[in-house]
């Protein structure tokens, strides 16, 4: 089965590629030539995966599925959440959100967080359906390691003594919120494609 990606994020297609079994091809945005930027309006995670789904879901014929994160912060009330791509504004310096998110943490002594994402999918001419994956831990006072992407150098997972950007790809999958979500996700697409 032909799947469509609503991201334009090639860091995310490269994570889920991984995970997929073999029958279910994913084509992204990019194999689409569509860079028509999808604005994540909504006030909720949930509420921007929706909406990111439906405006593909009506411009192709194919079933289509979008994800999105926010790290929500304790001592933040929940911040960055829906504002995590642009927490610093538009900037192509790749550090400046966790910059911004290690300032303004300074001189908090909790720093419980976590990443949440959310799967929306959307079967040709079907209903929108949710799947949520949550990975708990805190922020590191100071970036560790070199994988990943966004956050990853500032989050600790709990339970662990390594950063996400200190795991190798399969070890972030494995407790990640976009693991999770994805496995739930993909055990229902398992399950509706077997009849
Ligand atoms: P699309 O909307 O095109 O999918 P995006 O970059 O906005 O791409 P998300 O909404 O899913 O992606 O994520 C928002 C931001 O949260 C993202 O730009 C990263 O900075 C951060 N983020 C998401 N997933 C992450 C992860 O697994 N590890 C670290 N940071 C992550
Ligand atoms: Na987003």
């Amino acid at each position: 089965m032909k799947l469509i990606f609503a991201t334009h994020n090639p860091n995310k297609v490269s994570e889920i590629q991984a995970m997929l079994p073999s029958g279910i091809e994913l084509i992204s945005l990019k194999d689409l030539d569509d860079y028509d930027e999808i604005e994540e309006t909504a006030s909720t995670i949930e509420g921007n995966a929706k909406l990111k789904v439906e405006a593909i879901a009506n411009k192709y014929n194919y079933p289509c599925f979008a994800d999105d994160t926010g790290l929500e912060v304790a001592a933040l009330n929940g911040e960055p959440g829906v504002k995590s791509a642009r927490y610093a504004g538009e900037t192509k310096d790749s550090k400046a959100n966790m910059r911004k998110l290690l300032n303004n943490l300074a001189d908090k002594s909790n720093r419980k967080a976590q990443f949440k994402t959310v799967i929306a999918y959307k079967a040709k001419g079907g209903q929108i359906l949710t799947f949520e994956g949550i990975c708990k831990g805190e922020i590191l006072k100071s970036a560790r390691g070199e994988g990943g992407f966004g956050y990853d150098p500032i989050f600790l997972p709990s339970g662990y003594t390594q950063s996400f950007a200190e795991m190798t790809a399969n070890e972030k999958h494995l407790i990640s919120h976009r693991g999770l979500a994805f496995k739930k996700f993909i055990k229902f697409l398992s399950e509706s494609h077997k009849n």
